[in-house]
């Protein structure tokens, strides 16, 4: 039951109640959001945390951060204006004008962990131009601020519930361990300034100091200076401001994140039964987007059988970062542009410009699935697909009424 209309169930209507019910085979950090049209972008999104003794005897205090992009702009028009090759809100041209900059990016050294460095570059592709960007709900000149204990470590439950925008996340003064990436353990990786993409979740183990103070943990937009925000503060302390705009564009998100990270429960050796071809294309310009050369709905599924280890090989043909989203099963990263790693498990894994990234799962979870971007404004023009099993119940499978759903606005 993961509620996407016309592929595992039918729509909720206006007024109408549907019980979710599933049996808890996991835990930790998730969110839910609506399936439906453009709906996600309307914040029609929530945090759902499935917290376990295990992750609970971690930290004396837990948060979470619910990340977001926010437009005063109907999200039908938002793409109305990106098919039009508007490119949002900011009215900017197709061609993006190849000037380097200064950029904010991600290092990392293995004595300090993750870091932020500044680097040369050209600002990375992005659809879109918004207002604000927030964090739970709340823009960075009014950040909510979590009342801590001089000390305690806290678990920071941080969650990319953005429509377009991937993340860059500074815990500045802080620095933190990152134990768990999409719900899933994987071994602690330090530093202060970790990736976060879109519909990914990031777990991070912060110690409070002994004396005490007001420490900002902010999220960055890629290709933007647009940032957000909470404040972990002990009793007393002053809340500093946090400033609207960085000094500098985040760069786009990479593989270096990846790379480092390391599974905390591996899935067992076995050989790969099949093994599935994604490759992501499109076209800025005219705003498509594909998977292996179709969009949506005018394609076949992506077809498995129960028992089998699948291996999925992502290769992005464009210029643009996307974060690729498997319902239904945890994958792992098993190779990076040829390097081969014993990567974290997730359910939504970033794939950058030109790279190619395999993963593998256990086809365990019979059913009709979607597999989409996690841009929205991508997975509504077509960069979406189904994963279905041999002898999958396909009642609720109606591709050809994802049109009407879309042009009904959402
Ligand atoms: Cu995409």
């Amino acid at each position: 039951m993961d509620g996407v209309p016309f592929v595992s169930q039918n729509p909720i209507p206006p007024g109408g109640t549907y019980h979710y019910q599933f049996p808890l085979k996991q835990s930790g950090t998730y969110w839910l959001h609506s399936h439906y049209g453009l709906q996600e972008q309307l914040l029609a999104s929530a945090p759902l945390i499935l917290a376990s003794e295990e992750q609970n005897a971690k930290a004396d205090e837990q948060y979470t951060v619910l990340l977001s992009d926010y437009s005063f702009t109907a999200p039908a028009k938002i793409l109305q204006q990106l098919k039009v090759g508007m490119r949002g809100m900011g009215g900017m041209s197709m061609k993006k004008i190849p000037a380097t900059q200064k950029l904010y990016a991600q290092k990392w050294d293995e004595s300090g962990g993750f870091a932020r460095t500044v680097v040369e570059g050209e600002l990375p592709d992005t659809d879109i131009k918004y207002d604000a960007l927030i964090a739970n709900r709340r823009r960075v000149d009014h950040p909510e601020v979590f009342r801590v204990k001089p000390g305690h470590s806290v678990l920071l439950r941080i969650i990319a519930g953005s429509a377009a925008t991937n993340f860059f996340v500074n815990t500045e003064a802080l620095s933190g361990q990152l134990t768990a990436v999409d719900g899933k353990d994987v071994e602690p990786v330090s530093g202060n300034y970790f990736q976060l993409g879109i519909a990914q979740r990031i777990d991070l183990l912060i110690k409070v100091p002994d004396q005490g103070g007001a420490f900002p943990i902010v999220a960055q937009g890629e290709g933007t200076k647009q940032q957000c925000g909470v404040v972990l503060a002990t009793e007393n302390a002053k809340v500093p401001k946090i400033p609207f705009q960085a000094e500098f564009a985040a760069a786009g998100l990479d593989n270096s994140q990846e790379l480092q990270l390391k599974a905390k429960n591996p899935l067992p050796e076995k050989p790969v039964d099949r093994s599935l071809p994604c490759v992501l294309g499109g076209n800025m310009a005219k705003y498509y987007w594909t998977i292996n050369g179709v969009v949506y709905p005018n394609r076949d599924s992506l077809d498995v059988k129960e028992g089998e280890r699948v291996e999925i090989v992502f290769r992005n043909d464009t210029g643009m970062t996307h974060p690729m989203h498997l319902h239904g099963h945890d994958v792992q990263v098993t190779e990076i542009d040829g390097t081969k790693v014993q990567g974290a498990l997730r359910d939504t894994v970033i794939v950058p410009p030109k790279s190619t990234i395999k993963v593998i799962f256990d086809a365990n979870n019979p059913g009709v699935w979607a597999f989409h971007c996690h841009i929205l404004y991508h997975a509504a023009v077509g960069m979406f697909t189904v994963l279905k099993y041999g002898g999958a119940d396909t009642q609720f499978w109606h591709p050809e009424k994802t049109l009407t759903e879309l042009s009904s606005g959402g």
